[in-house]
């Protein structure tokens, strides 16, 4: 039988909520507790997200969503995101300033499905869009291609209802398989030819975006076919 002082309240969870090893907020049972809203709003979002796949696979034979990743910002990164922004590292300026602590990354097909998906969520009543980023419409400098929406959504917990921010990246499987590399390559120091990689990145971003376009093309020919 297990002994109720072992077992752990949910909102300390280690598998829900991540950490580095080290405390970075002063307040850490506070920073628990708004990280479990951040997890709840991660939940409700997924479960939007995969309603509407259903729906539609259903309806049309057809799913736009081939796979959706979530994730809640680490401490360390929240911490160093800050320190860029020049704020102390409070959970206050954390709920205030960053709308990133939850993300949903939703990968699709085809670009067109990105926007259809996108329409979806932004016409549901309780889906506050606060801003939009088009990557795809007008790319990084880098090549860096992707829809982002930053969306308040509320939140019911036991004894209140709670607005909560969430960001999506909506972007294409050949997409993301271009910006987990270019991530990777963001985090190395001291590359001897960085240029030189980068230079290639950007060629293989245009690369992937001019195939992502004919593929889709292809596949609006594909099916006008009887
Ligand atoms: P991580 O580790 O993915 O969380 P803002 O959030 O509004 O203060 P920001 O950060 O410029 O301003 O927002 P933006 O442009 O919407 O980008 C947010 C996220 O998009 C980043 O999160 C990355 O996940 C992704 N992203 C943006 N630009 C690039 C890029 O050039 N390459 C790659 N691979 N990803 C990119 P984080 O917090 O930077 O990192």
């Amino acid at each position: 039988m297990r002994n109720n002082e072992l077992r752990a309240p949910a909102a300390i969870d280690t598998d829900i909520i991540p950490s580095d090893g080290e405390h970075v907020f002063d307040d850490e049972a506070r920073y628990q507790e708004v990280m479990l809203r951040y997890h709840c709003a991660i939940l409700e979002m997924r479960t939007k997200l995969e309603v509407l796949s259903r729906d539609l696979e259903a309806r049309y034979r057809r799913n736009p969503i081939e796979f959706i990743e979530t994730r809640l910002k680490k401490p360390s990164s929240i911490a160093r995101k800050l320190q860029r922004f020049g704020l102390e590292v409070t959970v206050d300026n954390m709920i205030s300033r960053l709308s990133d602590i939850a993300g949903l990354r939703v990968l699709c097909a085809y670009i067109d499905d990105i926007y259809e998906i996108a329409r979806m969520l932004a016409r549901q009543q309780d889906v506050n869009v606060i801003t939009v980023k088009d990557y795809i419409k007008s790319p990084k400098s880098n090549g860096y291609r992707s829809y982002h929406m930053i969306v308040e959504i509320p939140v019911y917990f036991s004894d209140q209802v709670l607005p909560v921010r969430c960001e999506i990246q909506i972007r294409t499987i050949a997409m993301d398989f271009w910006a987990t590399l270019d991530h990777d390559m963001q985090y190395k120091k001291q590359v001897e030819d960085a240029e030189e990689i980068m230079r290639e990145l950007k060629e293989c971003a245009d690369i992937i975006h001019n195939t992502d376009e004919k593929m889709m093309r292809l596949r609006e020919r594909i099916h006008r076919i009887e």
